[in-house]
């Protein structure tokens, strides 16, 4: 038989839960992405504090799959810059279609991935579609739901901590895993560069969709 404890639950008046989900829905507003980071740094502690709230998100049967590497030694950071410059140059001059580029256009991207250095910080973070136990494989289940949802949890504590995160995805990125050396059961899903954003940082000019473009009612 399963084992079950009591819930920890406290209910709030309606009005708290309006006020409450007004406050972070503005909070969440004002989150942007950041590509140009100081070099401050940021504490172990800090960082930790916002894994372990990655940590707290659901997961497929419970299986937790996910990893996240915090990178903060310049010379690793050096490699994975190079890398990932090799792999972007590339995509950007050969492999992405002309419409992906031309979407692109209103964030003002290209190759050059500067942030891998100037960033205090690389979180990478790995997902495993297996766990190697005992000599054996232990599946994991709803894989990229579910570390798809730590990193959504990962992304809105930073933002919440007073940091600027970026959503990096090089491709393809298995340098990671090498340069990272993280076994076989371990593939990179998403670098996020975390710090404080540069005196002067500039964001695109660009909006998030309207409710009635999101949400419907039936
Ligand atoms: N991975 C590349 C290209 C890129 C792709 C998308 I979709 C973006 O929203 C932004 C960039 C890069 O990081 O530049």
């Amino acid at each position: 038989m399963p084992e079950f404890i009591p819930l920890q639950y406290s209910p709030l008046s309606e009005e708290e839960q309006q006020r409450r989900a007004t406050a972070f829905f503005e909070q969440c507003q004002r989150r942007r992405t950041v590509r140009d980071f100081s070099n401050e740094p940021v504490s172990r502690k800090l960082i930790e504090t916002l894994i372990m709230t990655a940590g707290t998100a659901p997961s497929g049967a419970n299986r937790q799959p996910w990893k996240f590497v915090v990178v903060t030694d310049a010379a690793l950071k050096k490699r994975i810059r190079e890398a990932a410059e090799k792999e972007e140059k590339e995509s950007y001059e050969q492999r992405m279609t002309d419409q992906w580029l031309q979407d692109l256009k209103v964030l003002g991207t290209d190759w050059h991935k500067e942030f891998l250095e100037s960033a205090p910080a690389l979180i990478v973070v790995f997902s495993s579609n297996y766990e190697l136990e005992n000599g054996g494989i232990h599946k994991n289940y709803y894989v990229k739901e579910s570390v798809g949802i730590a990193v959504g949890f990962l992304l809105a504590a930073i933002h919440n901590a007073g940091l600027a995160a970026l959503t990096h995805t090089p491709s393809p990125m298995n340098f990671l895993q090498e340069i990272l050396e993280r076994p076989e059961n371990e593939k990179p899903f998403l670098l996020v560069p975390i710090g404080y954003p540069m005196k002067g940082a500039l964001v695109p000019d660009i909006g998030r969709k309207k409710l009635n473009e999101i949400a419907l009612w039936r």
